[in-house]
Formats: C-alpha cells, sequence, structure tokens
C-alpha cells in the first residue's frame, strides 16, 4: 500500500494521486497541508525536510518533490507504459515534462492562479495577471503545436509529460481569463476528462482555496 501525504486540493498532489488511479495502485491518502496542518510536526519534517506537500511513502521508501515521485512511480509500477521507450524517448518525455512544471505552472498559477483565486480582489497585483496572460499567450501555442502533431505532450500516447501539464488544465479553463485560442488543446483537455482518474483526482474543486473577497 502506496501512503500519500497531501490534501487532495493541492496542485502538486493531483498528479501523484493521478498517476496512482492510471496505475491502479491501493493508495492511501493522508490529508495534510493548508488548513489540515500537520506539516510543520518533527515527524512530517523527517519526511520532508521542506515541510511541504505531497510525500510519499512505499514501503522503506520515502519521497518527496512530486516530479520525482511521478518518475519513480512510472518507473517501479508503470510496466514501460507512462515513461516508455529508450534513454532517448525518455528524455524527450522528461523534457516536456519539466517545460510543463517549470515554465507552464510558474507562470500559470503564480501569476494567475495566485492572484485571481488566492488574493482578495483588493491586493490583486493586476501587472502580474498581465504578465501571467502574456505567458499564457506565448506558451500555450508550443502546447497547441505538439498536440497537434502527435496527440499529446511528448508523443503519440500518454506519458508522464501529459501528468505534469494536464493537471493544469483543470485551473487553466476554470478560472476567468484572456486565453489564447488552442482548438488542439481544447480538445486535449476534452479527452483528459473522458479519463475517471483525471476526473477524479485532477478535477477537484478550488472553492475552499479562495481568498475571501477574491
Ligand atoms: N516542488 C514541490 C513543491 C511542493 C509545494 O510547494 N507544495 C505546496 C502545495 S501545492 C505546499 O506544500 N504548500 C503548503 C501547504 O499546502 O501547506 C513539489 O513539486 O512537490
Amino acid at each position: 500500500m502506496i501512503r500519500i501525504h497531501g490534501r487532495r486540493t493541492s496542485s502538486n498532489v493531483q498528479p501523484v494521486m493521478w498517476i496512482c488511479a492510471e496505475l491502479g495502485l491501493d493508495v492511501e491518502r493522508i490529508d495534510a497541508g493548508g488548513a489540515f496542518g500537520g506539516t510543520d510536526t518533527p515527524e512530517y519534517l523527517a519526511m520532508n525536510p521542506m515541510g511541504r506537500i505531497p510525500v510519499m511513502q512505499d514501503g522503506d521508501l520515502t519521497m518527496f518533490e512530486s516530479q520525482a515521485i511521478l518518475r519513480y512511480l512510472a518507473a517501479e509500477y508503470g510496466r514501460d507504459a507512462l515513461w516508455a521507450g529508450s534513454a532517448r524517448d525518455r528524455a524527450v518525455q522528461d523534457m516536456w515534462m519539466e517545460w510543463a512544471k517549470l515554465t507552464v505552472s510558474l507562470e500559470f498559477n503564480y501569476k494567475i492562479f495566485w492572484q485571481l483565486v488566492r488574493t482578495p480582489a483588493a491586493e490583486r497585483d493586476h501587472a502580474l495577471v498581465e504578465e501571467g496572460i502574456r505567458a499564457m499567450h506565448r506558451l500555450m501555442p508550443i502546447a497547441e503545436a505538439r498536440i497537434a502533431r502527435d496527440g499529446w505532450l511528448a508523443g503519440e500516447t500518454i506519458s508522464l509529460a501529459d501528468f505534469t501539464f494536464g493537471v493544469q488544465l483543470y485551473r487553466y479553463y476554470a478560472v476567468d481569463f484572456d486565453r489564447p485560442e488552442t482548438p488542439h488543446v481544447d480538445a486535449y483537455y476534452a479527452r483528459l476528462r473522458d479519463r475517471a482518474p483525471y476526473r477524479d483526482h485532477a478535477m477537484v474543486p478550488f472553492d475552499s482555496l479562495r481568498a475571501a473577497g477574491a
């Protein structure tokens, strides 16, 4: 049995729970972080000295950092399905996975989602929101071209890159802002929504995260 520590509203917990469900793994999720707290105890800090979520325990292996956890789960349980091929094939999937996390997620989560959902309207940094929107108009056409060409972000089948990118789309489409036109990404998001593991773990309402007055 795998144990995941972290609240289900966390965008870093969601891809880990989603991949576990895709792989049919037996998982116990323990609420932690946000309003649940529990991440500053000596026991928790021994698992993750950053006091952040998620933490994964699989037998005697304890890990933090969601991207590293995704790679471990795919390598250990994926049976070559989600992080497939030669080192060169995997490198391409890995590259798009990091792009989704370090470029798209940073721009969207911290400049758009954080400002429009987690910050009271009166305290919003509108310049930052505009910067994030400009970034989406630059970045999403890149995803559009990849998905138009191959169907998925890093190739012709779902891979780790899609877990990192796909999990962001629920919020991307749920928050009201000026999005670029990306019909292939729209269709890709519809295909993700057809997957029960995606619906169960990535489409988690975020009302409990909304700042008063946001
Ligand atoms: N790089 C880390 C980031 C972890 C992180 O910042 N998690 C956030 C939640 S999305 C967190 O722990 N926030 C504090 C909290 O929820 O209490 C990862 O990918 O796992």
